[in-house]
């Protein structure tokens, strides 16, 4: 596995995180001291790994747990989130090409970073994926650069071009030419593999820049070496100067502990990591995303189920207490009973979403807040049969209006009358409810409420 020394230390600080019997701040304290000593090692910049860990500490303890977790698991999604944050972040990159375009992707980077075996996987990986892939071998200073493209070609079976086709040495003809005679042959991605080695820095840059400027590929794909950890940075932003990097890759994961480093170092220069390399093989390539990414890091496979199971209990939270502040108004119309049902079809029965606000739950009781999927279902089509007047003053609903609604919704005018009572029930209980909020002052009831 990829950073196995990271994860064996970030997996072993989470056990003992897990195995106290509770969280205060000396067991948080002990954690962050583990995940600091786990990210330094790693060679994460140390500056990063004192922000990430003031970040846990603020938020660990602070943030209000949500109901039915503990504060454990609040501590566990903080951890994460705040390693996701620092790999890249919560959106995995596009790596998606358009086809039929002739898409020029241009990989550049220092010698020796992958530049040759990593166009060769990304020929392999879009190949797979149905595109039409070629390759251009813009190398024309080490020797056997060719050969060694070619042969990898041949391999997963991918044309080539360079200087044997383009009958000339200069990198930029070549680029040119091969990038032309793809297009036209409705090739849907072309990978240009540029010089690493060169007499010196200067000119390498100005043979990419120039290349960039005459051949205008869709996108500059950096290469970087996990090897040299945080100094990825440094390069990033070099070539970021002569040309604009749209994304990176990272080579050598595989073989470095220092791999966290180069990955966080890169993640503050703006450009996505795309892909990591994580073997000398043309299969040892994976779309970077930074969430798994983290969740296999940390062992822990069920975590991002249990941190979208929180976030969906927050939302919840926060649609009830909506409802609330809208009840406190004194007016809960049919349409709000729409709304309602609306989200109990997508998040489950009422009487979770009200047990969630403190001194709610106990208004309703459990029979009024569950009501049957069919049903559910049957009133919200009777509902899209009434006019806009009577779902906002139902109480004008009298029986020739029932009779109508029926017809339009074909129900009968049992189930009409069926759903007006629920109606009347809910709007009671609630009336009940505002009453007493006073009662409630104090217990987070919203401001709405107390009277
Ligand atoms: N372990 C491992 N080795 C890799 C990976 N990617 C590339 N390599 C190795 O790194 C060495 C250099 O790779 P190249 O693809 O030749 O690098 P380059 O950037 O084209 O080099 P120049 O053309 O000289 O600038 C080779 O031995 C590759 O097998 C990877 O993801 N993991
Ligand atoms: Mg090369």
């Amino acid at each position: 596995m990829v950073l196995s020394r990271l994860r064996e230390s970030l997996t072993s600080a989470l056990r003992d995180l897990l195995k106290a019997p509770f969280v205060d701040k000396r067991v948080l304290e002990e954690t962050i001291r583990s995940i600091q000593r786990a990210l330094l090692i790693a060679d994460v910049n140390v500056h990063l790994v004192l922000s990430i860990s003031n970040r846990i500490r603020e938020r660990a303890l602070k943030e209000s747990v949500p109901p039915g977790f503990s504060r454990k698991e609040v501590v566990l999604r903080v951890i994460y989130e705040e390693l996701v944050k620092l790999l890249g972040g919560e959106e995995p990159p596009d790596i998606s090409i358009p086809t039929g375009k002739g898409y020029a992707l241009m990989l550049v980077g220092i010698q020796g970073s992958g530049k040759t075996t990593t166009a060769a996987k990304l020929a392999w990986f879009y190949k797979r994926k149905g595109l039409k892939t070629a390759l251009v071998c813009a190398d024309t200073y080490r020797p056997g650069a060719y050969e060694q493209l070619a042969q990898l070609a041949d391999k997963i079976n991918v044309p080539i071009y360079g200087y044997k086709e383009a009958g000339s040495k200069d990198p930029l003809k070549i680029s040119i030419k091969g990038v032309k005679f793809f297009k036209e042959k409705g090739y849907d991605l072309i990978i240009v593999d540029t010089a690493g080695r060169h007499k010196d820095e200067k000119s390498l840059m100005n043979e990419i820049m120039e290349i960039n400027e005459k051949v205008r590929p869709d996108e500059v794909m950096l290469v970087i070496d996990a090897t040299i950890g945080q100094q990825a940075k440094t390069q990033a932003e070099a070539f970021h100067k002569a040309v604009k990097v749209g994304s990176i890759f990272i080579t050598k994961l595989d073989g470095t502990a220092k791999g966290g480093g180069a990955l966080s170092a890169v993640a503050v220069t703006g450009a996505k990591v795309k892909f990591i390399g994580v073997g000398e093989k043309i299969e040892d390539i994976e779309p970077f995303n930074p969430p798994n990414f983290v969740s296999r890091l940390l062992g822990m496979g069920d975590l991002k189920s249990l941190i979208d199971k929180m976030k969906e209990v927050e939302l919840t939270k926060e649609l009830g207490e909506e409802l609330i502040t809208k009840l406190s108004s004194g007016k809960f119309t049919l349409l709000d009973l729409y709304s309602q049902l609306r989200a109990i079809k997508r998040m489950g029965p009422l009487a979770r979403l009200l047990e969630l606000i403190p001194g709610f739950g106990l208004t309703i009781t459990k029979d009024m807040a569950d009501v049957a999927s069919e049903k559910l279902d049957r009133w919200l089509i009777i509902m899209q049969s009434m006019t806009q007047e009577e779902l906002e003053r139902p109480r004008i609903i009298n029986r020739s209006r029932m009779e109508r609604i029926a017809r339009g919704s074909g129900t009968t005018v049992k189930d009409v009358k069926e759903l007006l009572n629920y109606y009347n029930m809910m709007n009671k209980a609630f009336r009940r409810l505002i009453r007493r909020g006073r009662r409630f002052r104090g217990l987070g009831v919203p401001r709405g409420l107390r009277m």
